[in-house]
C-alpha cells in the first residue's frame, strides 16, 4: 500500500454536505510513521458548532429520522455496515496514516466497526417500553422510549472509526440526531463515515461532523443548550471537565475514560493461552488501548517461566512501518504521548523494576517508534503499575495469594476491565465477583462482543455502551397513564 502523493483535504460535514469552516484555519496531520502530511481538516469554530447543532435540531424536529419506524432505520444502518466493508481499504489506509497503527489492524477495526452498525441495526427493532398491571382496573399504563434529541459525540485518536461506531449507530438507532467531534489527530475516517451515511439514506442534518480542537469545538458542544447529551471517550481529566460543563445545563453524560486493567495469572493457568493473551492485551494497537492489559499480576510459582516465555514471544513482534504486511507494532501517535510513555518507563526503573526488554526508542529515519517493553518486579503501587501508560509497556507485578492479587487489582482509581487465568473454577468465580470492573475476562482477554455492555466502574467512566440496552442510553423514558371511564373526584 502506498502513501498518497498529496495530503487529502476535507471540509466539515454539516446538514448533509461538505461545508467550509467559518474560521478558515486548518489542521495538518503528519503521519506519525512517515513524517509527511497525510490529511488536513478544518479547525472548527464555535460558530461551526452552532451551525451543526442547528442542522441537527432542525432534522430532529422535522421527524425525517426520529419519527420513522425502527424497521426503516434498521435498513439504513445495515446498508452503512455493508458500505463500510466496501470502502474498507480506503478507510483502513487513512486510519493507519493518521494514527500509525498497523494496516492489518486498521482493516480489522473497520470490520469490527461494521459489526457494530449491524448490531445497532438489529436493536432498532427492539426498543420496548413496559406496562404496569397493578395500578387498578380503572387504569392502563405504559412507558415509551423516545430519542433524547440532539447528542454530541466526542471521540479520541486510538480507534477513531471504531469508537465513533460505538456511539453513532446506537444514537441513530434511537432516532437521535448527532454532532460528532473526532480527535484533531485522526478525523478523516469520521468524515468519510458521514459521506457513507448520506449514501445509505441518512437524512441531511441527522449526522454532522465538526473537526477541530477540544476547545473550542468540544467545549462549545458541551456548553450548547440545544445538545441534550454528550457521549465522550478520552482522558479522565477531560472527562471530568466535560461532566462539570454538562452539569451547568443538566445534560446527560456518558463517559469512557480508560483503565489500568489487571490480568491475574494463577499458578495453574495454561501458559500458552496466557502468553498469547498477554501479548495481544498489552501490545495491540501499540498499547494505545483503553482495555490494554498493561499490568499483569503473576503468582510467584509461575512467574519466572511466564516472563521468559512472554519475552521470547514479544521479541518476535516486529516494530516497523505500519504499512508493511508483517508489522505488529506501528508508530506512536505524537510526541506528547511518546514522552509520557518514556516517562513512565523511567518511573518504573526508579521504583526498582527490572527492564526485561525494551525501554527506549527504536531508531528510525522516519517515524516515532518505541520498543516493546516488559518490566518485571514492578512495585504494585508505583505509577507505572497504577496509572494509564497508553503505550507498548507491560508491568509485571508478582503476588502470593488470590486475595492479595484481588486487592492489588482493585487498588487503583480505574475499573474498566480485569481478568483471571486459572483452571480452578472456584478461583475464577471468586475473582469474577470481587474484581471491581465493568468487564471481567476469564481465560481470555480483549474478546469483545457487541452483545455485552462495555464501560467502567469508579473513575473509568459513567454509563455503558454496547449490549442489549445500548440504544436506551440515547433515549428518555416517558410514562403514560390512561384513566378509564369518568375520573373520580
Ligand atoms: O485525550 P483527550 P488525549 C487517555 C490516554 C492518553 C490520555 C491523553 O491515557 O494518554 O488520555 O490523550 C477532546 N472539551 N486516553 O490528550 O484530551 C479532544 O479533542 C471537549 C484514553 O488525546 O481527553 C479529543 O477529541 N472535548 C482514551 C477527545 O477530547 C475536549 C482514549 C479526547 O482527548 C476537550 C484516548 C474539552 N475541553 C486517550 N479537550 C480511552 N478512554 O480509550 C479535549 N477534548
Amino acid at each position: 500500500m502506498k502513501i498518497p502523493e498529496q495530503p487529502r483535504s476535507f471540509e466539515l460535514w454539516i446538514n448533509g454536505e461538505w461545508t467550509p469552516s467559518e474560521g478558515g484555519a486548518t489542521i495538518p496531520r503528519m503521519s506519525p510513521a512517515h513524517d509527511c502530511e497525510v490529511t488536513r481538516v478544518p479547525a472548527g469554530t464555535a460558530a461551526d458548532v452552532d451551525k451543526a447543532v442547528a442542522a441537527a435540531k432542525a432534522s430532529f424536529e422535522s421527524g425525517t429520522w426520529a419519527q420513522i419506524s425502527g424497521a426503516e432505520r434498521s435498513a439504513v444502518l445495515y446498508a452503512v455496515a455493508d458500505r463500510l466493508i466496501e470502502r474498507k481499504e480506503e478507510l483502513a489506509l487513512l486510519e493507519t496514516l493518521e494514527s500509525g497503527k498497523p494496516l492489518t489492524q486498521a482493516g480489522f477495526e473497520v470490520e469490527w466497526a461494521a459489526g457494530l452498525w449491524k448490531h445497532a441495526a438489529a436493536l432498532c427493532r427492539h426498543l420496548y417500553g413496559e406496562s404496569c398491571n397493578t395500578l387498578g382496573a380503572g387504569t392502563i399504563s405504559m412507558t415509551l422510549r423516545e430519542p433524547i434529541g440532539v447528542v454530541g459525540l466526542i471521540t479520541p485518536w486510538n480507534f477513531p472509526l471504531l469508537i465513533a461506531s460505538q456511539k453513532a449507530p446506537y444514537a441513530l438507532a434511537a432516532g437521535c440526531s448527532a454532532v460528532i467531534k473526532p480527535s484533531e489527530l485522526t478525523s478523516a475516517t469520521t468524515l468519510l463515515l458521514a459521506e457513507i451515511l448520506k449514501e445509505c439514506g441518512v437524512p441531511d442534518g441527522v449526522f454532522n461532523v465538526v473537526t477541530g480542537y477540544g476547545n473550542p469545538v468540544g467545549q462549545t458542544l458541551c456548553e450548547h443548550k440545544d445538545v441534550e447529551m454528550i457521549s465522550f471517550t478520552g482522558s479522565i481529566v477531560v472527562g471530568k471537565a466535560i461532566a462539570a460543563t454538562a452539569a451547568c445545563n443538566l445534560k446527560k453524560v456518558c463517559l469512557e475514560l480508560g483503565g489500568k486493567n489487571p490480568m491475574i495469572v494463577m499458578d495453574d493457568a495454561d501458559l500458552d493461552s496466557v502468553v498469547d493473551a498477554a501479548r495481544l492485551g498489552a501490545f495491540f494497537n501499540m498499547g494505545e488501548c483503553c482495555n490494554a492489559s498493561s499490568r499483569i499480576l503473576v503468582q510467584e510459582g509461575i512467574a519466572d517461566e511466564f516472563v521468559k516465555r512472554l519475552t521470547d514471544f514479544a521479541n518476535e513482534m516486529k516494530v516497523c512501518d505500519p504499512l508493511e504486511d508483517d508489522s505488529k507494532i506501528g508508530a506512536i501517535i505524537n510526541e506528547t504521548q511518546e514522552a509520557k510513555i518514556l516517562g513512565y518507563v523511567q518511573t518504573g526503573r526508579e521504583a526498582g523494576a527490572t527492564v526485561c526488554m525494551g525501554g527506549g526508542k527504536v531508531e528510525s529515519k522516519k517515524g516515532r517508534y518505541l520498543e516493546v517493553t516488559i518490566l518485571d518486579h514492578v512495585p504494585a503501587d508505583s505509577p507505572v503499575a497504577t496509572e494509564e501508560v497508553f503505550g507498548p509497556v507491560l508491568s509485571i507485578v508478582r503476588f502470593q495469594t488470590l486475595e492479595e492479587a484481588i486487592a492489588i487489582a482493585n487498588g487503583t482509581d480505574f475499573g474498566l476491565s480485569a481478568g483471571i487465568f486459572t483452571n480452578d473454577y472456584n478461583q475464577a468465580m471468586t475473582a469474577s465477583r470481587q474484581l471491581r470492573a465493568g468487564t471481567v475476562w476469564v481465560n481470555t482477554w480483549l474478546e469483545g462482543h457487541a452483545e455485552l455492555s462495555f464501560g467502567g466502574y469508579k473513575q473509568s467512566g459513567l454509563g455503558r455502551e454496547l449490549g442489549s440496552r445500548a440504544v436506551e442510553e440515547y433515549t428518555e423514558e416517558k410514562s403514560i397513564l390512561f384513566s378509564l371511564g369518568k375520573r373520580q373526584p
